[in-house]
């Protein structure tokens, strides 16, 4: 190999590594592929968890009702037990309690004899709890006109 052949070696290796190092920068040149724009993401409300457990339908308490022995009922046949007729209804309101705002003793008698209560002196009150349906007629024994219904629903 004469001298003027290798400098063309040479100058061939230097043009092809030239070459071939244009070829690699072009190709990491190359454009990239373009990105589908993407939409900014708008957080999506997370719905905020209820952290409340669900609740028990509670258990419902014995409710009460009252009944009033009006003022001068003792002695005005046109008074009586008010209200007159009550509906009450198991586990919910079914304990009555009489309360007598007169000045004298009253009485609540059932006339099935479900429940007596001869003598509830002024100020004072009874209760009874009903746990039966039905229909509890009563009245006060020392004053006859005096009636009252409590009607009871299951
Ligand atoms: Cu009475």
């Amino acid at each position: 190999m004469n001298r003027t052949s290798a400098i063309s070696v040479l100058i061939l290796v230097a043009v092809l590594g030239a070459a071939a190092y244009i070829l690699l920068v072009s190709q990491q040149e190359a454009p990239q592929p373009t990105q589908t724009p993407t939409t900014p993401t708008t957080p999506t409300p997370t719905p905020t968890p209820r952290t409340t457990p669900r609740q028990e339908t509670p258990v419902p308490t014995p409710g009460r009702v009252i009944v009033k022995n009006p003022k001068g009922s003792g002695t005005n046949p046109n008074l009586t037990f008010d209200p007159q007729t009550i509906r009450v209804k198991i586990n919910v309101n079914n304990t009555v309690v009489w309360v007598n705002e007169d000045d004298v003793v009253h009485a609540v008698v059932a006339r099935d004899g479900s429940f007596n209560y001869p003598s509830i002196s002024p100020g004072g009150s009874a209760s009874f709890t009903f746990n039966k349906a039905g229909r509890f007629d009563y009245y006060c024994n020392l004053h006859p006109w005096m009636t009252g219904t409590v009607i009871v629903v299951s």
